[in-house]
């Protein structure tokens, strides 16, 4: 009984986990195209640099996708964005 209860725990803390991430996302979109301009970012988070995003910006289109977003923040050129 205990390890199932556990283990629905652990579930649900996965998937509130992959809700931030989105919210985090959404949250920072303010065109609300569901990408992250070079502006949008550096609202949040002015310590980013134009030379950090393009690196964060790996197919170079100028706007950050969620799985660049997720790979940025993998790598630490990013801050954790998740809302915790
Ligand atoms: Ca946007
Ligand atoms: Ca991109």
């Amino acid at each position: 009984m205990m390890k199932f209860i556990v283990l629905v725990l652990g579930l649900g803390a996965l998937a509130n986990a992959a809700i931030a991430m989105g919210e985090a996302v959404a949250e920072l979109d303010v065109n609300g195209d569901g990408m992250l301009s070079v502006s949008e970012v550096q609202a949040a988070y002015p310590d980013i640099s134009a030379e950090t995003f393009s690196e964060v910006d790996t197919n170079s289109d100028g706007a950050l996708d969620d799985a660049e977003l997720i790979a940025g923040q993998e790598q630490g050129l990013l801050p954790d964005m998740s809302v915790n």
